[in-house]
């Protein structure tokens, strides 16, 4: 494969520049610790590497250094298509590189070969509850799958430490190519009969996906080819990309690590947010009979804020402003859907939170967050279940939580353990 002879061509030199790095400036400080940060969930402490991107407070999310509006310009799109495709920012997350559109079509048939879901998996898939949340389901689909992992069966004979990236990236081209069928299998399943729809051979990955839902709107193949790209990654930090980096820091393969990363955003601080936004938009309109006023909409949100329950879709733990993701999914809006009756709901509460939430004076940053507004888009186009809103954004994470892990293994990490300290021992310090 094209995409792995780079990808190894890569491997070598970068192991170089970090031994050198380590070696020569080991020893230099690039954080301290506060008391503050031990209680307060480590904000702002540098202590994890993530080559994949980058997340600036203002500017928002770098994918390997280029922004939403780079990515859209610069990626591969589908035939007759204007967003990129999501196989184009797999193969920049993990190689570095723009692809051509020869490269991304290589992804795109690879993804192909490898999709089909292993008739143990359906069986199992089968066997859970329907009324089981789909996070659940996409979890344990993932983690059922590790019986096939290479890297442990490579591990099991004795590879050497300088080979466990390549057995780790066959894992995340086989678990990436099965993604959208899985997620497709639970959707179908829990909500529409188990009537299935398959994989159209035609499509791309993204395409795809949209198609199997059982859309062949070819603005939602769209949606989802952006949707897919947006949130893929967001530097190492996230509770996803960080559970997926440190289960693997224990040789943990790519099913175990990326389950229990989706295990983590399957919370409603993480990646649950998206249905909960819907889900209090909807209440808002269900309580006051019809799209709100500002005026209703602003005593909504302080009912909600007075009842001790956060504002879904707004603040950040790192962002302090808009997110670039959420403005990407606005400008689509706009572009697609400007008459949508949910999406007018969410631009009046852009226009009203960020006041409300500075007010109240707690949140660091009053700015909406990508999952602010992405269920608008998937509701205009269909899908209805808020509850498996997470599973797609589940689908798009694991391109960038998998690349890093390609690259935790090239570059040798070691098993993750940070020190911890009890409270007694802090006040020994004061
Ligand atoms: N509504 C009400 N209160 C909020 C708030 C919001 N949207 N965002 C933050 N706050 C509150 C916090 O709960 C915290 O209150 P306490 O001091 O009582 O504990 C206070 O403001 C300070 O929090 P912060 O430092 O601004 O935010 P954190 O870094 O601790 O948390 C986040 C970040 C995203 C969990 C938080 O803003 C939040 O709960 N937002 C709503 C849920 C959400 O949209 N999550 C999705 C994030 C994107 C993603 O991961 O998918």
């Amino acid at each position: 494969m094209a995409l792995k002879d780079t990808l190894k061509s890569k491997v070598g030199p970068m192991q170089d520049r970090v031994r050198k790095l380590i070696k020569e400036h080991g020893d230099k400080k690039i954080s301290d610790v506060t008391i503050q940060q031990a209680y307060g969930g480590m904000r702002g402490v540098k202590c994890i590497v993530t080559e994949t991107s980058a997340l600036d407070p203002y500017e928002g999310i770098r994918f390997r250094g280029y922004n939403i509006p780079e990515l859209r310009e610069k990626l591969p799109k589908a035939p007759g298509g204007e967003e990129p495709l999501p196989e184009g920012i797999f193969y920049l997350l993990l190689t570095g590189d723009i692809p051509t559109e020869d490269d991304v079509k290589e992804v795109t048939e690879e993804w192909k070969k490898r999709g089909e879901l292993p008739d143990y998996l359906v069986k199992i898939m089968d066997s859970v509850p329907t009324d089981t949340h789909p996070m659940t389901q996409f979890a344990q689909a993932i983690l059922a799958l590790q019986k096939d992992s290479v890297f442990a069966k490579k591990y099991r004979e004795g590879i050497s430490k300088m080979e466990y990236w390549d057995p780790m990236f066959e894992d995340v081209m086989n678990l990436l190519a099965k993604l959208p069928r899985i997620a497709a299998y639970i959707y179908r399943r829990s909500y529409k009969n188990n009537e299935h729809v398959p994989a159209d051979p035609k499509l791309d990955w993204g395409g795809n996906l949209a198609h199997m839902v059982g859309s062949d709107d070819d603005k939602f193949k769209e949606l989802m080819r952006l949707y897919l790209v947006i949130h893929s990654d967001h530097e190492g930090g996230n509770v996803s990309a960080h559970t997926t980096h440190l289960v693997g820091s224990a040789l943990s393969d790519a099913y175990y690590s990326l389950s229990a990363g989706m295990d983590g955003l399957a919370g409603p601080l993480h990646g649950l947010a998206n249905q909960e936004v819907l889900r209090w938009i909807m209440e808002v309109m269900e309580d006051l009979g019809g799209v709100p006023n500002k005026d209703q909409l602003k005593k909504y949100l302080w009912d909600t804020l007075n009842a001790g329950k956060v504002i879904p879709g707004y603040g950040h733990a790192v962002l302090r402003q808009t997110d670039p993701r959420y403005m990407a999914q606005r400008e689509f809006a706009l572009k697609h859907l400007p008459e949508d009756e949910i999406f007018q709901v969410v631009s009046a509460i852009y226009e009203v939170t960020p006041d409300i939430l500075k007010e109240h004076g707690k949140a660091k940053n009053p700015w909406p967050n990508v999952d602010a507004h992405s269920g608008c888009l998937l509701l205009h186009y269909g899908i209805k279940e808020y509850d498996f809103y997470t599973v797609f954004f589940g689908v798009s994470r694991a391109i960038g939580v998998l690349s890093s892990l390609v690259w935790d293994r090239a570059l040798g990490l070691p098993i993750e353990r940070p020190k911890t300290v009890t409270t007694d021992w802090i006040e020994e310090q004061v």
